[in-house]
């Protein structure tokens, strides 16, 4: 079956795969993604370390002179995606590059997985770090210089698209006070995939208004951090601007970058000072969202809630009882089990929608990223729980993109969603087949 499964895999990769880089998904995602591919060079790197090499290279050709790395590279033509370059429309800002991208970010995990690539393969791809290095930092530099107003080591998303979580349940109060204009928006998603798994037509409006405010300000980011309605601090994708921090830190040494390393050591203390006192809470025990617009907390729990374990944030104590009250037969797992590990959104809310995109299913990036978090604290019995309940989506349904996390469903209903064959999942499953646990 394992050996099935993971020649399966590969072949997913290498279906995605466009001379250069690797799509999310066909039709659905016909672009570079910039986490997806991420995770994907980490797939690649247990078949093919060259493509790893060139799905990070085709990527950063994305980046803008400022150091900004964007969330889609549109190196390609493709049709079947909303929206295109044309909607994005980027040369409006001086930094854009010569490569056609989209004018917004995604979680930086790209310095986590450069780190992960060498200890799989270690001195052979010294070089190849070496050549990626200076852009990663870049991008690190330009977080902590432009989406850090306060200087707390907390840097801002301005789109619910850089969160990677595009419709999380976290969102619907910012939305609530929205008044987005009613755009005839041509979506081509809910041609590909059954609109009831997907946002609603109405979030599609906030999201393309925000695109559209930036673009009225030329994507600048002072004007984005003076006027955007949408400015939070997100747990998962700070956690993972951290655990990229540590790996650059890691990377940097190897190399003698003693500049770039003190840098890096300097804003990571600064990030970590902050980040448990302003985004942990006791109350519900999980990471939760500050909203720099409104000044306030965002109280809710989502899957994103629990990757701080991946940056060794949370104190000892602290992940225990985060811990035993949500994964270890609490209200993610189910009280009795009837969840699989992890649902995106807290079950016990009413907000909780088992199908539908970000609001509930189970998503095997996350579940990746909690499951490495698990092992760093020494919580081996439920990260095994976590792999087990990963391993066993995709062996029962193929390589969805998100699951149902209910384990009892009607007879007859399929518990795989959104598009198949997605890069992620498949890349992913390559690491959790071949690294055993530490
Ligand atoms: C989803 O987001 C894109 C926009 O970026 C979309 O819905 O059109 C999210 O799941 C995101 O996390 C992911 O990177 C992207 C491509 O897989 O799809």
């Amino acid at each position: 079956m394992r050996s099935e499964m993971r020649a399966r895999a590969r072949e997913v990769l290498e279906g995605n795969w466009q001379d250069g880089f690797t799509i999310p998904c066909k039709g659905l995602y016909p672009f570079q993604w910039n986490w997806d591919s991420g995770f994907i060079a980490l797939g690649w790197g247990h078949v093919n370390m060259e493509r790893a090499k060139q799905e990070l290279r085709s990527l950063l050709r994305g980046q803008w002179s400022n150091g900004f790395l964007p969330h889609i590279v549109f190196h390609n033509e493709a049709e079947t995606y909303f929206p295109g370059p044309e909607v994005w429309d980027v040369s409006r800002s001086a930094y854009a590059p010569a490569a056609r991208t989209s004018g917004i970010t995604q979680p930086p995990v790209l310095g986590y997985v450069l780190e992960q690539l060498y200890e799989i393969s270690g001195e052979s791809i010294t070089d190849f770090v070496r050549e990626v290095f200076p852009a990663l930092y870049r991008w690190h530099h330009y977080f902590y210089t432009h989406r850090d107003p306060h200087q707390e080591g907390l840097v801002y998303i301005c789109h619910n698209w850089e969160a990677g979580t595009d419709n999380t349940p976290v969102w619907d109060s910012i939305w609530a006070g929205l008044d987005s204009p009613q755009y005839q928006l041509n979506r081509r998603d809910t041609q590909h995939v059954d609109a009831s798994n997907r946002p609603s037509n109405r979030e599609y409006q906030h999201y393309i208004h925000l695109v559209e405010l930036f673009k009225s300000w030329n994507y600048d980011d002072v004007q984005i951090a003076e006027k955007s309605p949408f400015l939070i601090q997100d747990p998962l994708f700070n956690a993972l601007l951290m655990r990229s921090n540590e790996g650059l830190i890691r990377m940097g040494q190897l190399l003698g970058r003693e500049a770039e390393v003190a840098q890096l050591q300097q804003w990571q203390a600064l990030s970590k000072h902050h980040f448990h006192q302003k985004l942990y809470c006791p109350l519900q025990k999980g990471y939760v969202y500050y909203d720099l617009r409104g000044n306030r907390r965002l109280n809710a729990l989502s899957s994103s809630s629990f990757v701080p374990l991946l940056a060794g944030i949370p104190p000892a104590h602290v992940a225990g009882e985060m811990v035993s009250s949500h994964l270890d037969s609490g209200t993610f797992s189910g009280v009795g089990g009837e969840f699989y590990l992890c649902p995106s959104f807290d079950p016990s809310s009413p907000f909780f929608d088992p199908k539908r995109y970000w609001r509930g299913p189970v998503w095997i990036n996350l579940n990746w990223l909690i499951y490495r978090g698990l092992l760093r604290y020494g919580f081996t019995e439920v990260a095994d729980k976590l792999r087990s309940d990963t391993l066993d989506l995709l062996e029962a349904c193929g390589f969805y993109e998100y699951f149902d996390p209910r384990r009892h469903l009607e007879p007859g209903h399929f518990r795989g969603y959104g598009g198949n064959h997605f890069s992620w999942s498949a890349a992913l499953y390559l690491d959790f087949i071949n690294r055993q646990p530490i």
